[in-house]
């Protein structure tokens, strides 16, 4: 893979071996996950970053993440890691993960991990995350659960949503320094630190596949039927989406997704990114 890409960044074929990211001279290095939830989770995601003036904050954000697998262009599997680690990402900071050492050195571009249910003997807490934290996802079947605030300024609702789907986030691809890159890069003596990053606004986007979604909180603020100042998930499941505005909460292709709170579940399989903004291919693990 490595030839092929220089070849075709020089225009030029067989300069191989003086070309490229000091991937061709073989030694070994070693790959890192970490883990971030951004300001959006730590602090708050602002009203400028709603369509409709609201804002939120997170008091508990708890995400599973695991099944690492490192593979080459070929499909080699060069590293895996089975099990899941449960982050608090409302606590601050960037959280390690995992390193995987002794990776020959060049490029995978076959990265791949998970944020699914699991069981609590393949859970390991993280940082301030607790074993009662890990019991719990586990007994519930949750990949994520939140605990937050949806305000507009003069009222507030909380919410409590856990929602439990597997998903495989696959053929992850994020920038380095810039540069648009598939996987990971393993340089002689080097550590490849990935951020397998949490985006905490994914909940509340008002399109599941449209790239010109924006977020709101107008129709989850108003869900809230019974007027306790809670938003259940039976209250979101109460709200068709054919009773929203027309140009709103649009479901593209996806089948099966007629309420609210289906609307949320599907967009819960969508907040692991790579390497801040970069992006995987989702699907279903095998
Ligand atoms: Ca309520």
């Amino acid at each position: 893979m490595s030839v092929s890409r220089c070849a075709a960044l020089s225009g030029l074929a067989l300069l191989s071996a003086a070309c490229g990211d000091d991937t061709s001279s073989g030694g070994e290095g070693s790959v890192t996950f970490t883990t971030w939830g951004e300001e959006y989770i730590e602090q708050e995601i602002p009203a400028d970053t709603f369509e409709d003036g609201y804002s939120i904050t997170y008091d508990k954000f708890l995400v599973l993440i695991g099944n690492i697998v490192i593979a080459d262009d070929a499909g080699a599997e060069a590293a895996r890691h089975d099990g899941f680690f449960l982050i608090n990402h409302t606590e601050p900071g960037t959280k390690e993960l995992i390193t995987f050492d002794g990776l020959e050195a060049k490029p995978y571009t076959l990265v791949s991990y998970e944020t699914s249910p699991a069981a609590a003997a393949n859970i390991e807490p993280v940082g301030a995350a607790t074993q009662a934290d890990v019991d719990f996802m586990a007994s519930e079947g949750f990949h994520v659960y939140i605990e937050g605030t949806i305000s507009n300024g003069t009222d507030s609702k909380t919410f409590k949503w856990g929602f439990g789907v597997p998903t495989l986030l696959d053929e992850c691809e994020g920038e380095i320094d810039g540069k648009l890159t598939e996987g990971v890069l393993v340089t002689n003596g080097g550590d490849d630190v990935v951020e397998l990053t949490i985006h905490g606004d994914h909940f509340f986007y008002d399109d599941l596949q449209s790239p010109d979604a924006v977020v709101r909180g107008d129709a989850v603020f108003n869900a809230d039927a019974d007027g306790d100042g809670e938003v259940t998930r039976q209250e979101l499941a109460a709200v068709s989406l054919i009773d929203l505005p027309p140009d709103q909460y649009g479901t593209g292709g996806v089948d099966a997704v007629n309420d609210l709170d289906a609307f949320i579940e599907f967009l819960s399989r969508t907040i692991g990114h790579y390497r801040g903004e970069g992006e995987c291919f989702l699907t279903d693990p095998e």
